[in-house]
């Protein structure tokens, strides 16, 4: 080539460069290929929905429109031929689960995915191009993009126990997880200060255990005053968000709190506690929270819980705690003493090994498995299939792999947003002070002597926001959760050599922020606009 046409490529290739427009997309994506030339969304654009898919439609249609303002033609039924933008569940396509590709070319768009969940990140990754601040509006450019998760389990929980959040702010949270490719909610249903999931069996649970104040059994708590306050999903309720939640491809792992944190079911049914001797409190300095292992009807009564919540919850697993549990209350109970003695046990995890043994059967009586916090591994053995969320540290979690559990990281001091976010702001601070950035540097497999099979039990990452300081308008719920959560999404799905935080920032302070806005949420800005 001669070198004045070299020097015509090289300064055409760098405009190439200069045009590509900034696309912001958070999760990083795997593979981004962009072309020249840009895609004019016509007004009435027809989308094509994939059969497999149908149960998203509507979803896929309203969202196109809320993000682009084109309100689109939707037609169930393969598309990709015709111009227009298509949906596609292709099995075939040689990409890990919940992978898609997505391609923009003068015809339109292409999204075609491993599986419909697959298909649902590919959507978000396109609304996500039409929303970049550097896309012209009702414009898409020309790419072609290949992308799949790091892990395969990427959740948040929320804790509607200490605080009620009513089910459209839930269903609301839903929608801004599926806006970032989380596809898991954990629901923490019940705690000391309320139960919310209405048991048919147990009905007592939701008419004295989700209201505390004047007049009821549970004290005040956590800023609800001197007002009677709660409420709680009734099984419908529940059955609805569940099927919105699918609907955008996430999976909703309910979590019945058992044996401790339950000073609500004892308000409610106090024969489920212990007959002590002596009281003692749990860390949170509360009194009659813990269920008596040695009462043989409470297994009966665990069965029909989980019955229950079985019935409701599609997921493969209930997830059953096992955090905190006063086991001093044990210590002073005759029953539970007789069965630590009956059993030979010397201490009282092998008593909450007992518990948790028996409760695996149950749920898998119910064709479940089992999630627990990290200390449901003290006190001897848990089925295989048990799936720890390890809460208190990174060691807890390598440990857990290294014992041969299914892992998810959820370590407080990174990924807790009910952590302050500064020296001046609101929240808990027992783990740490937890901005976006700090959250955003957490590594889920660290360097450290895991093998490679035990480093594949680490199977994914997850966030929680306890709700013990949310008792502002609900919107302190979004300005503790959003940009962290934003940070977190990336931590599960972008690969480990791509996370960096200066070009995270660039786009999320470029365009993603202005996102947020878009769907309402009030975040937590960058300086803090503190509360
Ligand atoms: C510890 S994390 C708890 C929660 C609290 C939280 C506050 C865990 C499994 N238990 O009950 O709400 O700290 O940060």
């Amino acid at each position: 080539m001669k070198k004045s046409m070299l020097l015509i490529a090289v300064f055409l290739s760098s405009l190439n460069i200069l045009q590509a427009q900034k696309l912001d997309i958070i999760p990083q994506p795997v593979k981004i290929e962009q072309k020249e030339g840009t895609f004019v969304i016509p007004s009435s654009v027809q989308i094509f929905v994939d059969k497999k898919i149908q149960n998203s439609a509507d979803y896929i249609g309203s969202d196109f429109f809320r993000n682009t303002g084109i309100k689109p033609i939707v037609t169930i039924g393969k598309g990709h031929k015709k111009e227009g933008i298509s949906f596609l569940v292709d099995e075939k396509i040689n990409l890990p689960n919940d992978g898609y590709e997505l391609s923009v070319t003068k015809k339109g768009v292409v999204i075609k995915g491993k599986s419909s969940n697959g298909v649902l990140n590919g959507l978000q990754t396109l609304l996500q191009i039409c929303t970049a601040k550097e896309v012209k509006k009702g414009t898409i450019p020309f790419v072609k993009i290949e992308d799949y998760p790091r892990f395969e389990w990427r959740g948040m929980m929320l804790d509607v126990s200490r605080q009620f959040f009513d089910k459209q702010t839930v269903k609301n949270y839903i929608d801004w997880l599926a806006a970032h490719k989380m596809n898991i909610f954990h629901w923490h249903l019940t705690d000391d200060n309320g139960w919310r999931a209405e048991i048919k069996s147990m009905p007592d649970l939701t008419l004295k255990g989700a209201w505390r104040g004047p007049g009821e059994v549970l004290l005040p708590s956590y800023g609800s005053g001197n007002k009677r306050y709660g409420g709680y999903y009734t099984q419908a309720d529940m059955k609805e968000v569940v099927a919105y939640a699918a609907a955008r491809g996430i999976s909703i792992m309910p979590e019945i709190e058992i044996p401790g944190h339950s000073r609500a079911v004892t308000a409610a049914y106090p024969e489920i506690g212990c007959v002590t001797t002596q009281e003692t409190k749990s860390v949170q300095g509360e009194v009659k929270n813990v269920w008596c292992v040695g009462r043989e009807e409470n297994y009966q009564i665990l069965d029909s819980i989980i019955r229950e919540v079985s019935e409701m919850f599609p997921f493969d697993y209930i997830h059953v705690a096992g955090d905190e549990v006063n086991r001093a209350n044990w210590e002073h109970c005759p029953k539970c003493k007789a069965l630590m003695e009956k059993e030979g046990y010397t201490d009282t995890f092998q008593l909450q090994n007992y518990f948790f043994k028996r409760v695996e059967k149950i749920v898998e009586k119910y064709h479940k498995k089992a999630a627990g916090w990290n200390e449901i591994l003290k006190g001897g053995e848990m089925s295989p299939n048990t799936e720890i969320l390890a809460w208190q540290g990174i060691n807890y979690g390598i440990e857990s792999a290294k014992k041969g559990y299914s892992t998810i990281m959820i370590p407080g001091q990174y990924l807790y947003f009910d952590m302050a976010q500064s020296e001046n702001e609101r929240g808990h601070r027992w783990a740490a002070i937890t901005d976006t950035k700090r959250a955003y540097s957490f590594e889920p497999i660290p360097d450290n002597d895991l093998t490679p099979e035990q480093q594949k039990l680490i199977r994914g990452v997850q966030g929680a926001l306890w709700s013990e300081y949310l008792d502002r308008p609900t919107r302190f719920v979004e300005y503790q959760s959003y940009p962290r959560i934003s940070a977190l999404s990336e931590i599960g799905w972008s690969k480990k050599e791509d996370k960096n935080w200066d070009n995270f920032y660039g786009r999320l302070t470029n365009s993603h922020l202005q996102r947020l806005a878009n769907m309402g949420i009030a975040f937590r800005d960058f300086p803090p606009t503190a509360i």
